[in-house]
Parts: C-alpha cells; sequence; structure tokens
C-alpha cells in the first residue's frame, strides 16, 4: 500500500524553520530522526527536502538510475561564483562531463604518488613551526590544517606556494576565501525569494570573488608561459583534451576549477585531521596503538609510498573518523522520475533527498549496538571491504563522487604519521568536550592540544 512520509506538525508559511536548532542543527536532526524514523520529510520557505537517515534508504537514493546529485543550498549559492565546475555542475551539464574525462586522469594512482615529496615538503614546514614554538604553545588544529590543506592542494594542483606557515595570519587568499563561503553560509539561510530579491550586491562578496579570480589568473598566465615546468593538473586542464569531443577547457572554466579544488579541498581535509586529533587525544589506546604503529614501521625514517600499505591502524582511524564526524555532513540527491522509497512512500519527479551523513553512518543495523563509539578496529581486517554498499559515504555517490579523495587520503596519511612519529601529544584542556561546528563542513571548536617535540627524532 501507499503511505505518506511522517512529517512534524508545521507552521503555515515558515513550515519546519522554527524546529531547527540554530546552533547545531544535528541536535535537531537526531532528536527527528528517533522521533520521525529512518525517513522523514521537512518544509523550509521555498525547499522541501525527504531526509534519509539509514543504510536501507541510502541504498534507494544512491542508485544513479533513480536520483542524481542536486545543486541547492549552500552549492548553488557558490555555483555563482564557480559556475558549471566539478562541484556545482548540474546533473547532466555539458561541461561537467568534458572537464570530468579530462581530470579523471589527473587524480589517478601515479599522479597522486608523484605529488608525495609537495605533500611532505608542506607536512614538514608545519612540523617545524610546531618544533620551534615547543610544547608550551597551544595549538588550534583548524587554524593548522587549513594552512597545511590549503597549501597541499594549491601546491600539488598547481604549483602554487601560499607559504601559509611563513605568514602572520593565513594569507590573503584563504581570508578571502573564508569570507566568501561566510557569505555563502549567511545566504543558504536566507529564504530563496529573499536571496534573488537581494541579488549578489554587497561589495565585499565581490571583492573577494575579484581578489580570488586576480591570483588564479595570475597562476594560469605565469604557466602559460612557462609550459612543462610541471606535471600537474593546472597542465592537464591548460593542454588537455576530452578524448571524446576533443574539446579542451576555457582559462575561464580553469579558473573556476582551479577555485573549486581549493574550495572543496582544504576545509574537508582540515577537518579530517582535527577530528583524527581529538578522537585520538580522546581515547588513550587508540593514540598508543597508532603510535606503535608508526614507530615500528617508519622507525627514524621519512614516511614514503612504499610505507602506506603498512599501515592499516593509522588508515583505519581515519575511515572511523569520518564515519563518526564526516566532515561533508550531507549530501543531496534528486528524483529523476515519481518513485516510491521502500515501495509505499511516494516520492515525486524533482524531490530533493538529503543523505545525513552523522545518522547514516550511526546505523545500529549496520554497526550494531556501540555504533556511537570510535573503534578502528572496525574498519580493519577485511571488515571495511565488507560493510554493506551504501554504509559508510563520506566522499559521496558513484559519477559524482569526491575526484579529491584519493589526494586527501595520501595527504592525511603523510600528516598523521609524521605528526606522531615526530611528537607526543596531549590535550590543552584535559576536560573538554567536543562542540562541534556546523557550517558547510565540520569541524570541532575550541579544541586546543599541545605538541611535545619526542627525543630522538631529528
Ligand atoms: Mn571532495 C566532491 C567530500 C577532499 C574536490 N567531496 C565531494 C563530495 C563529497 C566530498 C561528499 C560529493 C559532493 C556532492 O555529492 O554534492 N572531499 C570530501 C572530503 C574530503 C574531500 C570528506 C577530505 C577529507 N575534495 C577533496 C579534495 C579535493 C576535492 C582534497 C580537491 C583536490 N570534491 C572535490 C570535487 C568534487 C568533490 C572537485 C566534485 C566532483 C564532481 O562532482 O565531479
Amino acid at each position: 500500500g501507499q503511505e505518506s512520509i511522517p512529517e512534524p506538525p508545521k507552521w503555515p508559511v515558515l513550515g519546519h524553520a522554527l524546529l531547527m536548532d540554530r546552533e547545531n542543527p544535528s541536535n535537531t536532526l537526531l532528536q527527528l530522526h528517533h522521533q520521525y524514523g529512518d525517513v522523514y520529510r521537512l518544509q523550509f520557505p521555498g525547499i522541501n527536502m525527504v531526509i534519509i537517515n539509514s543504510n536501507e534508504f541510502a541504498r534507494e537514493v544512491y542508485d544513479e538510475q533513480r536520483f542524481h546529485k542536486a545543486v541547492a543550498g549552500p552549492l548553488e549559492e557558490l555555483r555563482g561564483f564557480v559556475k558549471d565546475a566539478l562541484f556545482t555542475a548540474y546533473h547532466g551539464e555539458r561541461n561537467w562531463a568534458i572537464a570530468h574525462r579530462i581530470l579523471m586522469p589527473a587524480f589517478g594512482p601515479s599522479v597522486i604518488k608523484s605529488m608525495w615529496s609537495d605533500m611532505f615538503d608542506i607536512c614538514s614546514q608545519m612540523c617545524l613551526k610546531w618544533e620551534r614554538f615547543g610544547a608550551d604553545v597551544p595549538i588550534n588544529p583548524n587554524e593548522n590544517f587549513t594552512q597545511l590543506a590549503f597549501d597541499t592542494v594549491a601546491l600539488c594542483t598547481m604549483g602554487y606556494r601560499n607559504n601559509s606557515f611563513y605568514q602572520e595570519n593565513t594569507g590573503s587568499f584563504i581570508s578571502a576565501m573564508q569570507t566568501f563561503m561566510g557569505y555563502v553560509e549567511e545566504r543558504t539561510q536566507l529564504p530563496k525569494v529573499v536571496r534573488l530579491l537581494k541579488g549578489h550586491t554587497d561589495a565585499k562578496y565581490q571583492k573577494c570573488q575579484d581578489d580570488m579570480n586576480v591570483l588564479i589568473d595570475k597562476v594560469i598566465a605565469t604557466r602559460r608561459k612557462n609550459r612543462g615546468v610541471r606535471r600537474d593538473l593546472l597542465e592537464l586542464m591548460l593542454y588537455g583534451r576530452d578524448p571524446k569531443t576533443n574539446e579542451g577547457l576555457t582559462d575561464e572554466n580553469i579558473r573556476a576549477q582551479l577555485i573549486t579544488f581549493l574550495v572543496a579541498g582544504h576545509e574537508t581535509t582540515s577537518g579530517l585531521l582535527s577530528f583524527v586529533m581529538y578522537y585520538l587525544l580522546k581515547h588513550p589506546d587508540a593514540y598508543r596503538k597508532l603510535q606503535e604503529e608508526v614507530d615500528s614501521v617508519l622507525g627514524r625514517d621519512p614516511i614514503m609510498p612504499e610505507h602506506l600499505s603498512k599501515l592499516p591502524y593509522v588508515t583505519a582511524v581515519l575511515r572511523e573518523s569520518l564515519r563518526l564526524s564526516p566532515t561533508v555532513p550531507l549530501n543531496l540527491v534528486q528524483a529523476f522520475e515519481d518513485t516510491f522509497l521502500a515501495r509505499r512512500y511516494f516520492v515525486p519527479k524533482g524531490q530533493i533527498c538529503v543523505i545525513q551523513f552523522s545518522r547514516l553512518h550511526r546505523d545500529p543495523k549496520v554497526w550494531g549496538d556501540d555504533a556511537e563509539e570510535f573503534k578502528p578496529e572496525r574498519m580493519m581486517d577485511g571488515k571495511f571491504e565488507a560493510l554493506p554498499p551504501k554504509a559508510w559515504m563520506p566522499f559521496g555517490n558513484g559519477s559524482r563522487a569526491c575526484i579529491g579523495r584519493a589526494l586527501a587520503w595520501q595527504e592525511a596519511i603523510i600528516a598523521v604519521a609524521t605528526m606522531f612519529q615526530r611528537f607526543d601529544f596531549r590535550l590543552n584542556d584535559p576536560d573538554y568536550s567536543l562542540v562541534i561546528n556546523q557550517n558547510l563542513s565540520l569541524k570541532p571548536v575550541n579544541f586546543f592540544f599541545h605538541a611535545i617535540p619526542r627525543s630522538g627524532i631529528p
């Protein structure tokens, strides 16, 4: 039979807007999940969503025959700037397919491996800084890891050195980007009508975009004059041809793609590293196991590509952190045609569905009664590979999944292994309990630690 999707009581016009805890929406979402079940409907002015909270329903909406990526909310706002670049392209948009075919090889295993020494270089800058500051200075992971992640993507994809660790602040590009992303967040909170009426009239909003464009245009122009100095993503974008249409990318599109990599690649990876530190510092057993693995595999040597397969515990810690604290907290998809979920809930064509990773990743049917606990052991010894389909989705789904996954992964392993090889860590506040800031990405708030250089490691 047919049933309607459960829905909390709502106000006229505002719908469920007043229900949401603005500071911490995940509190409300947790409560609604318990109250209304694995699938329920929410309505805000101008948008109506079906919220997906379990593996059973995720498997349905991740069926690419029935649902496709939706560009709505913050993605729609970001699209105002970077248009049809990979992350913000509409489903089926022509330039997405062309760029995807040109760029996929550039994110392949051999290219990612060739980024090794650049990644290690940036990570060493961070470690040197911590060594010089010493054990007494509290370290803000969000700041440090944002600098690490930003400098890494900028260097690895386009040969640009932001030198964040040598600057007083993060540098003008990062601050322009952060201000801009602040606007994206702010505007996403507004009803669509208000957004359309306001337009993008704010001069500061425009200036951030101009600043970013100017810098990226310089990077592109310099490379045009120095063809072949690096074999990186920028080179491929400038001179690569789509094997299918034989078309290349326009300079405007390349600029948008580069900015997309920086936007998509720095907060996400930075948040992952912050949460890894949080979980390790709160779980001394896991901390000890990880450091023992690092010591026995690396000794005093710098990490090399051949070490990767010998660090299963480091890998499991990253996976488990992303399960409990997926730094991209949700995914939006849309129905191709009228359809039913679980054969009984009607979903009309175009319906937006929101997959809540924090709920999906705690589905007790998949993860068991200890789903809330941090246990890296569940992510190793073949158990990760044996998970049911669509159980662990922090990098998204199918053709629109994260193109930077292997880059982020290699960067994170280099960083975690090198940090624990060179330092011991302790919490600044031993009683710190996790407060999460949920904007476009998740990060821990007011979290500080100390890095104590280990004797005997150069
Ligand atoms: Mn990334 C898409 C998560 C690192 C560049 N990324 C996605 C999606 C998720 C995601 C989820 C799918 C979004 C959607 O369906 O709407 N990304 C992550 C996480 C990390 C990450 C959790 C780090 C940890 N991403 C990176 C890095 C880069 C990058 C690093 C760039 C170098 N991501 C992208 C791009 C897309 C994307 C580009 C869009 C791909 C496409 O749609 O073709």
